[in-house]
């Protein structure tokens, strides 16, 4: 007879397949749905978000190895040089809220400067990489809650109960809200602040603006390796629905747009050519692009007055000593 632990575990494996299922389901429909909305608007833009299939988070884990993208060992060094002071000023006891399943190494470093949290809750629409980070991160800190929560974190609205009643600590690394656009980060910065609650605190990491010269090599390095992050987006669309892209007939390109305070990345056409999506015919001309991501750079003080805007009050920045990245506590008045 077969024990009720053991029954209810293949419930509950039965039940996450089939929500996979119908969460893969859904983010088909909504890649479809994206990509043909995207290359039938003009200018053509497919959103960033899908970068990140299987082969996509390989190249980005690719990319925060490179000698020219900073941003990830700058963020990595603060928390590993300020780790114990930011502990120390966000406080002790918070079960922390990752806002995306991020990268676990940063997390672990955080982990380790907190100690004893009462759960770890990260939130990210991509299960498989969610439960990945999940299980490499429990291996790190034994004992350990930790709650993934598969949702899309820019518009969530309900924690884990573990979280009621108790002070949270949100964490949002690597720059991605420079993913948003300055409306959109402050209404992510907004809602966080609802999902987290009087008296929590929030620690973003935050991708600084600096010179072309340092950002634009960041985004479109030597050895072609964000290159082949964009492109394979193309390679993405081709195999799940069913479009003839061919890659050489695209290039990358990554611009400083000094006036929106962004690096724009972009797939050129190198071709008069004629490419089909789902049955669906797009004409492309030499030199016509499509838009695939903003990554949105800011000063301090230009951040802490978005953090201010979306409900928060700036509490502390950390900066590195070159000024290339900063790591913000913010708190909720
Ligand atoms: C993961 C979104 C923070 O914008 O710097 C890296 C993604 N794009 N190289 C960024 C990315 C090109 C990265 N974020």
């Amino acid at each position: 007879m077969e024990s009720d632990i053991s029954l209810h575990r293949r419930f509950e494996a039965a039940q996450r397949s089939a929500r996979l299922r119908e969460d893969d389901a859904r983010d088909a429909g909504d890649f479809a749905e994206a990509v043909l909305a995207g290359l039938t608007r003009q200018p053509r833009r497919i959103p960033c978000r899908f970068f990140y299939d299987a082969r996509g988070s390989e190249l980005f884990e690719e990319i925060t190895k490179l000698d020219e993208y900073y941003p990830t060992r700058t963020e990595t060094a603060l928390l590993e040089t300020y780790g114990s002071e930011i502990a120390e000023r966000a406080g002790q006891g918070r079960v922390l809220v990752e806002f995306g399943s991020g990268s676990s190494r940063k997390t672990s470093l955080l982990l380790s400067a907190l100690g004893e949290v009462p759960a770890y809750v990260p939130i990210d629409i991509a299960a498989e990489s969610l439960s990945e980070a999940a299980e490499w991160l429990s291996g790190q800190h034994r004992g350990l809650t930790i709650l993934p929560l598969i949702a899309d974190f820019t518009t969530t609205r309900t924690l884990p109960a573990v979280a009621e009643g108790r002070p949270l600590l949100g964490f949002f690394s690597g720059s991605t809200i420079g993913n948003l656009s300055h409306d959109e980060a402050r209404a992510f910065l907004a809602n966080a602040a609802d999902l987290l609650g009087e008296g929590s605190a929030f620690l973003v990491g935050v991708d600084l603006k600096k010179p072309a010269s340092i950002l634009i090599p960041a985004y479109n390095d030597a050895r072609g390796v964000t290159a082949a992050f964009n492109l394979n987006l193309l390679r993405r669309i081709n195999r799940e629905l069913q479009a003839t892209f061919d890659l050489a007939r695209f290039a990358h390109d990554a611009v400083w747009n000094a006036q929106a305070g962004r690096v724009e990345m972009y797939l050129v056409s190198l071709a008069r050519q004629t490419v089909r999506v789902l049955g669906r015919e797009f004409f492309f001309a030499p030199g016509e692009r499509i838009h695939t991501e903003n990554s949105h750079k800011y000063t301090v003080a230009e951040f802490q007055a978005l953090a201010r805007a979306g409900g928060w009050r700036p509490a502390e920045a950390w900066t590195d000593p070159d000024n290339l990245f900063s790591l913000h506590l913010l708190r909720l008045p």
